[in-house]
């Protein structure tokens, strides 16, 4: 048996009851079979697998706090710091009541390579709770982020592991989160990205993943003869992410024809209009099936089925396993050319593999959503400076780094013979950087 599948197995046998997790791993692991034969032996001897597999630690902990009814709440919480190989912890807070200790450990495990691919020096980590802040008030949400950042802050530091945001956490968690820990260390340090622009946080990390989805994207479609302009791009979930690489596909000549939510899709051949969207969901907070009343020529439909949208490009930017095998054939039965994913995960192995074997150019989300990640780790360098740069400087270094993203993917499939596999150049080009720096710092 190869060591890849030995590993694998055994990353199953202990930690079973983490599906998220095993599919992370055996879509990495998958991938790089031909880099890990050819250094077999030397991996074997130092359990090179078997520590990158393992988080270097979990911290899960209580988060009690009181709702604006008087009634005391308890919720989970977590860090995993899964690699300090290249740089401090560094990846997203999820609040969303699906989050589990192996949800958080797909995202870490993911973290490490997407980070390793944006050429900066950042390890990988992710954290979380169950925590649901839909329906909860201003000041509900602001007594849950005191007390998680009440027991979180003995484990991170701006040396150390810096947190950001992901589903459920955006400007007001982070403000919340970020005023306890001053509160509790007397430390004004960059421990947390995303910051507001007043307080230590960098012009464009709001619209930064948005924005680099769709740069890695037009990069991909200019390096093979095409372009954004004139296509319909149908894009799922309606959040940070969604928003922002709505805005960059509409500013690059594209027509987003769709946008979703846990509840349903909206429809709007006449493309969608933003400021509609930002409303809604940035000042709102409400749901895209509102969109309709303001558009009544756009069209909602209840429940899944954003998929099944005629379109040439599709984006999926909402959360894990959302495009699913019978959703890859309904793309491409329709047409689609290319899928670039927003969101970590959000395509199933089955569903990834039947669209690579139908020539769809498919760009994974540890290549295709690090420009969030990416502008996080400019926020801390202008953090460490003391100063700011402007949005110009920010946007043109976010731009390079996806540019960049796309050759070093390109380059790391060519070299094992398996061009315009994004998937396999990704984890090549991510695990290469992450090995050497784990074989030059010995067994830890
Ligand atoms: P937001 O919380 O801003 O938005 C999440 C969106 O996805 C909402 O429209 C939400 O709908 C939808 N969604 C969440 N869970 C589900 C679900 N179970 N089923 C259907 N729809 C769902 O989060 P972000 O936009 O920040 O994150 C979206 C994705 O992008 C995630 O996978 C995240 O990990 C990834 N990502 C985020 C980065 C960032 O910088 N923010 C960076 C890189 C990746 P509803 O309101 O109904 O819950
Ligand atoms: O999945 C991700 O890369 C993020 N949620 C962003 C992490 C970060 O530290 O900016």
């Amino acid at each position: 048996m190869s060591y890849a599948s030995e590993v694998y197995d055994r990353v199953v046998a202990k930690n079973p009851s983490e599906p998220e997790f095993h599919q992370a791993v055996k879509e990495v692991l998958n991938t790089l079979s031909v880099v890990i034969d050819a250094h077999e032996e030397e991996y074997r001897e130092m359990a090179l697998l078997e520590r990158l597999t393992e988080p270097e630690r979990i911290i899960a902990f209580r988060v009690p706090w009181v709702d604006d009814h008087g009634k005391v709440q308890v919720n989970k919480g977590y860090r995993v710091q899964f690699n300090s190989a290249i740089g401090p912890y560094k990846g997203g807070l999820r609040f969303h009541p699906s989050v589990n200790q192996g949800i958080l450990k797909f995202l870490g495990f993911e973290q490490i390579f997407k980070n390793s691919l944006t050429g900066l020096p950042i390890g990988g980590g992710k954290g979380g709770s169950d925590f649901d802040p839909k329906g909860k008030s201003d000041n509900e949400v602001m007594h849950f982020c005191q007390s998680f950042m009440t027991e979180l802050c003995k484990y991170i530091g701006a040396d150390q592991d810096v947190p950001a945001g992901d589903i459920g956490v955006g400007g007001r968690e982070i403000g919340y989160l970020y005023g306890q820990y001053k509160r509790i260390k007397g430390l004004y340090e960059g421990v947390l990205t995303g910051k507001g622009l007043t307080w230590g946080g960098s012009l464009i990390r709001t619209q930064a993943t948005g924005y680099g989805l769709v740069y890695i994207l037009d990069e991909m479609l200019k390096q093979n003869n095409n372009t954004l302009a004139g296509k319909n791009v149908c894009i799922s979930g309606s959040g940070n992410v969604a928003i922002y690489a709505c805005e960059k596909c509409q500013q690059l000549g594209a027509k987003v024809i769709s946008l979703s939510d846990s509840n349903g899709y909206v429809y709007d051949a006449k493309g969608i209009q933003l400021d509609i969207v930002k409303d809604i969901k940035e000042v709102r907070r409400g749901r895209i099936k509102e969109y309709v009343k303001a558009v009544p020529t756009a069209e909602y439909t209840e429940g899944r089925g954003v998929w099944n949208i005629k379109c040439d490009i599709a984006l999926p930017c909402a959360t894990q396993n959302e495009l699913q095998l019978e959703d890859a054939k309904a793309l491409v039965a329709n047409g689609c050319k290319v899928v670039a994913e927003g969101a970590n995960m959000p395509t199933t192995i089955e569903a990834t593999d039947y669209l690579q074997k139908n020539n769809v150019m498919f760009m994974p989300g540890k290549a295709a959503n690090a420009g969030g990640v990416a502008t996080s780790a400019l926020e801390m360098a202008q953090n460490s400076q003391r100063l700011s740069w402007t949005a110009q400087e920010v946007d043109a270094k976010l731009k390079q780094i996806m540019i960049d993203i796309y050759a070093k993917t390109a380059d790391a499939a060519k070299r094992y013979n398996m061009e315009n596999n994004y998937v396999a150049g990704a984890n090549i080009a991510g695990f290469e950087k992450v090995v050497d720096a784990m074989k030059a710092q010995g067994i830890v």
